[in-house]
């Protein structure tokens, strides 16, 4: 029995490399500090947390320059931790998919990073992105997330916004610049939260994030790493918001957790927050909704913090449960896709309709206004009296979700 991993549990939904399930060092390393409440936990050696999510059946690892080699670190121990970090990685065939900076946690950055008032600590910060771009390109990663904890204000006034852009902009430029000059393979994944820990954070939403991205000079190199939870703290429809970054070929990463609406960052095992909003993203993932096909294929990477009650036990059937909840969704978005029933509640719907084109081949506004058929002879009180069936196609995902249709 590996670790972590329910015995009782059939063999189904059992997590593989091919899974592609990745977790970031900080999220099993998170000891629990909140804001109210010293850790709980002991620290994790990342030596460690590679041979447990190994054994565990994941894909890969993630970190912050901070997880692997703690902020300060002089050289001679830089090289020895990230040393051992990569033998680990050799052991266990772990990769690193995407790495990620710290431009957070240290008071240093109080008052913002890259879009912080003072121009010492944007240098700074942009040099703390490039060292450790050297290093994942060094590990093979293609993936920099960029997550601007303290790029935001408090007060409004304190804080130029459109400055504040502007210098966001050249940041990302010039480490874009920085990626092409040296000939790395490597992308950059944007990834927006409205708030925590600054009052209101800049580039809070995937739509914020996506306008800001079509103003950059290399805009083909930086897409999107959405989180579950910091759509939902918004009040935000996830799946729609993923949808749409789809639709713009942006999403380059995905961080999966869960949330219980707007409130602060839960950062719950997948699936344990909003569990009909979790089925959906996976049918939208690995189904393609009803387009049909898998519609993105990178790390499935689980962002989230084992609750303060657990020990270090509890971490690991947590970082389990993670991938477990996205297989049984994944199985059940299957049987739901594969259900007559539900194949003839979407037809009814008219969901394959909406990808007919509202002009015919060749056609016209002209001809679309001289189609009386389209207007003047529409019958608009027969089309507004039909029913949808909506309903139907709802129960059938909740029946599909409890299993009541499973075979
Ligand atoms: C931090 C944050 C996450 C981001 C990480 C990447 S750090 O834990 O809460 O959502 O993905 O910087
Ligand atoms: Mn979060
Ligand atoms: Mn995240």
């Amino acid at each position: 029995m590996t670790l972590g991993a329910d015995e009782n549990a059939p063999p189904t939904a059992v997590a593989r490399r091919e899974d592609k399930f990745t977790f970031g060092l900080w999220t099993v390393g998170w000891r629990a500090v909140d804001p109210f409440g010293d850790a709980t936990r002991a620290p994790l050696d990342p030596v460690e947390t590679v041979h447990r999510l190994a054994e565990l059946g994941a894909y890969g690892v993630t970190f912050h320059d901070d997880d692997l080699v703690p902020f300060g670190t002089e050289e001679g121990e830089r090289a020895r931790l990230v040393d051992r970090f990569r033998q680990a990685l050799a052991q266990t065939g772990l990769v690193v998919p995407m790495a990620t900076t710290n431009l957070f946690t240290h008071p240093v950055f109080k008052e913002g990073a890259l879009t912080a008032n003072d121009r010492g600590v944007r240098r700074f910060a942009i040099r703390k992105v490039m060292r450790n771009l050297d290093l994942a390109a060094e590990l093979g990663a293609h993936t920099y997330v960029l997550w601007g904890g303290r790029e935001g204000a408090e007060v409004d006034t304190a804080k130029d916004v459109r400055t504040a852009l502007d210098r966001y902009r050249e940041g990302l430029d010039l480490l874009a610049t920085y990626v092409v000059d040296n000939g790395y393979d490597i992308r950059f994944a944007i990834e927006p939260k409205p708030n925590e820990p600054r009052g209101d954070i800049l580039l809070p939403t995937i739509g914020h994030a996506l306008a800001f991205i079509g103003s950059l000079d290399h805009a083909d190199m930086v897409g999107l790493n959405p989180e579950v939870g910091h759509e939902q703290m918004s009040n935000l429809n996830f799946v729609h918001g993923i949808a749409q970054a789809l639709w713009h070929g942006k999403l380059f990463h995905i961080d999966l957790n869960g949330q219980h609406g707007p409130k602060f960052d839960q950062d719950l095992v997948f699936g344990h927050g909003d569990l009909l909003s979790a089925f959906c993203l996976v049918d939208l993932l690995e189904n393609g909704g009803t387009q049909g096909g898998p519609a993105y294929d990178g790390p499935r990477h689980f962002d989230y913090k084992p609750h303060r009650t657990e020990d270090t036990a509890g971490v690991w059937t947590s970082a389990a449960a993670n991938m477990r909840t996205y297989l049984l969704l994944k199985e059940r978005a299957q049987a739901f896709r594969a259900d007559p029933e539900v194949v003839r509640a979407l037809a009814a719907s008219g969901a394959s309709e909406l990808a007919e084109p509202s002009l015919a081949e060749g056609e016209t506004w002209q001809s679309l206004r001289a189609d009386r058929g389209a207007f003047e002879e529409y019958d608009v009180d027969g089309t507004a009296a039909r029913g949808y069936g909506v309903a139907r196609v709802d129960q059938l995902m909740v029946e599909h979700v409890l299993g009541a249709r499973h075979v």
